[in-house]
């Protein structure tokens, strides 16, 4: 670490950059596009304004944060790799540099354990999380396993309660892929599943490990017969969008009047009216996939359709983020587009 951090509570540069994500404000947009692939953040760029973008940055932790304009509109695109803990980072980090309403549109792959074939496009309306029950015996016999089960009423797995995306993102989204070409067939819309691994919490057979994972997916159907797809992030998105408070509506307004300026235009009775928006929430998301892999039929997608789809969906999002209508298009004053 070469650059000094100032709050153990929230690191941040003396220019405030992020500990992790490495970006400060005014170098990212209210509108974001979240991928975990770091070269599909690449592939993004090309479907922008221009493909040099108006700033970029990857950080020491692997983070690629992408700024341009897209129909002249402000927007980002942000690689953040995998995982639970890397959406977090990412959420909160953004929140922290970014001024008003953010939308955020994950942009990702899945498996399927549905109907969804893969090749198809899964838009997930609601997510839940699969974590692994680190308490649960390992390697103990069959007596002192079914004590614990019957004592603790625990599974080897925890399945959450679901957390919804935002409804009117997921009907713009429908509509702008259906738009671009893609069959109505092939968009499936229903309920996904976020693990905390790609292995053992996804129900795959690994002999390396004693994983007690079979029967998972059908377990996961049985709660959840909506259930479509297995991926690695978008609960946790859907969770801190829920999580998310109207501070950074306070803390404008506050300055705001302190510099007794009247130009802006975010007035908490405008947000409040947003449809099918929280109040208290300042995220607004959503997240959509394309099915790489069919776990029941044991069949994996060829590449060059990933190519095509990524491209076709990448372009249908982008229009969809347009199209949701924000109060402010909030830059702040040393904004790189300015
Ligand atoms: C696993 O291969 C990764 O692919 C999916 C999963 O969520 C996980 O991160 O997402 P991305 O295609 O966005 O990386
Ligand atoms: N991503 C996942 O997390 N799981 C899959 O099966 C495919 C993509």
């Amino acid at each position: 670490m070469k650059e000094k951090f100032f709050n153990a509570n929230f690191p941040k540069s003396a220019d405030g950059r992020v500990f992790h994500v490495g970006i400060k404000r005014g170098e990212i947009a209210n509108r974001i596009i979240t991928v975990g692939d770091l070269n599909r953040a690449k592939l993004f760029l090309r479907l922008l304004d221009s493909d040099t973008p108006i700033f970029q940055r990857e950080s020491h932790r692997g983070f690629i944060t992408i700024t341009g304009k897209y129909k002249g509109v402000p927007i980002s695109i942000v690689g953040i790799g995998m995982g639970l803990s890397m959406m977090d980072f990412f959420v909160r980090e953004t929140r922290a540099v970014i001024d008003g309403t953010m939308i955020i549109i994950r942009l990702g792959t899945c498996g399927s354990i549905g109907n969804a074939n893969s090749g198809d496009v899964v838009i997930s309306e609601g997510s839940f999380a699969v974590t692994r029950n680190y308490n649960y015996p390992i390697f103990e016999n069959k007596k002192i396993i079914q004590d614990y089960e019957t004592k603790t009423k625990e599974q080897p797995y925890n399945i959450s309660k679901v957390f919804y995306g935002d409804k009117e993102i997921c009907s713009l989204i429908r509509k702008q892929l259906i738009i671009s070409g893609i069959p109505g067939s092939q968009i499936v819309q229903g309920l996904n599943a976020t693990s905390d691994s790609f292995y053992s919490s996804q129900g795959r057979y690994d002999e390396n490990f004693e994983d007690y994972n079979k029967g998972l997916i059908e377990s996961i159907r049985t709660k959840y017969p909506e259930a479509e797809s297995f991926e690695m992030e978008t609960f946790m998105l859907y969770y801190l969008a829920k999580c998310s408070t109207d501070a950074p509506y306070r803390k404008v307004s506050n300055e705001l009047k302190k510099e007794g300026k009247q130009k802006t235009k975010i007035s908490n009775d405008t947000l409040t009216t947003q449809k099918g928006f929280n109040s208290r929430n300042s995220i607004r998301a959503a997240a959509i996939m394309i099915v790489i892999l069919n776990r029941n039929k044991n069949e994996m997608i060829d590449p060059d359709k990933v190519n095509y789809l990524e491209r076709t969906v990448g372009e249908a999002v982008l229009k969809g983020l347009l199209e949701i209508e924000l109060d402010e298009e909030h830059i702040g004053d040393d904004c790189v587009w300015n």
